[in-house]
């Protein structure tokens, strides 16, 4: 049953779960066209989760700073479409939650090795501030941290499993959220890591 977090935000307990197979061979599939890879910040570090990306838009950071591109910075080329796996997962989560329409113009995917973390940070390079994030956990289980609209607002702690689904829209849109260090553990589908796809709409 879909468990409400915060005003906008709904966690969906499993809801990826039977599906998480197919999840997991399309993340691979596009893995072996346009890899993973460690992105640089504009303050010159090197992200410690590995990414790469489906859709008409694909999220990508280095020294200039963070944008959407139409193409991969590694090979040059369009973004590989979205699968219709996906697209069937983020439409059954995105109308349990709610929300009228999915979001589905980018489909970033994240990878965590053991120790991978994404420090607390608000995800502010889209223009379409009314449309849901909807957000696929898959593999090794995490802890996520979520505040408030304010860096300095108290940190909850929220432990997302295999196949776990939240939908994040109105005011938790712009909540201050981040990924623990991942925990050195295995999972019968992904070996060591977690994968998390999250899907946005980008432009208006
Ligand atoms: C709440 N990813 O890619 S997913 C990101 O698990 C990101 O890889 C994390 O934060 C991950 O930007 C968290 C859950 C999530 C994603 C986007 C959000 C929660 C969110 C946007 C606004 C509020
Ligand atoms: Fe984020």
């Amino acid at each position: 049953p879909p468990v409400s977090l915060a005003e906008g935000a709904v966690l969906l307990p499993g809801l990826a779960l039977s599906d998480a197979p197919a999840l997991l061979a399309a993340i691979h599939a596009i893995a072996l066209i346009t890899p993973f890879s460690r992105m640089e910040t504009p303050g010159g570090r090197l992200m410690s989760v590995a990414m790469t990306a489906c859709g008409e838009y694909g999220w990508c950071s280095d020294r200039n700073g963070y944008r959407y591109t139409t193409t991969s910075p590694l090979t040059g080329e369009p973004w590989l479409p979205i699968p219709d796996i996906f697209v069937t997962v983020v439409r059954r989560a995105t109308a349990a939650a709610g929300y009228p329409e999915p979001p589905l113009q980018s489909c970033l995917i994240n990878r965590y090795e053991p120790g991978a973390r994404l420090s607390l940070h608000q995800d502010r390079d889209e223009d379409a501030p009314h449309m849901p994030i909807v957000s696929i956990s898959l593999g090794v289980a995490a802890i996520f941290l979520w505040g408030g609209l304010h860096r300095s607002d108290p940190v909850r702690r929220l432990r997302l499993t295999h196949g776990d689904v939240v939908v994040w829209g109105g005011p938790s849109r712009f909540v201050f959220h981040g990924i623990a260090p991942l925990a050195r553990s295995s999972h019968p589908n992904t070996g060591d890591c977690r994968f998390n796809l999250t899907f946005r709409q980008i432009r208006a």
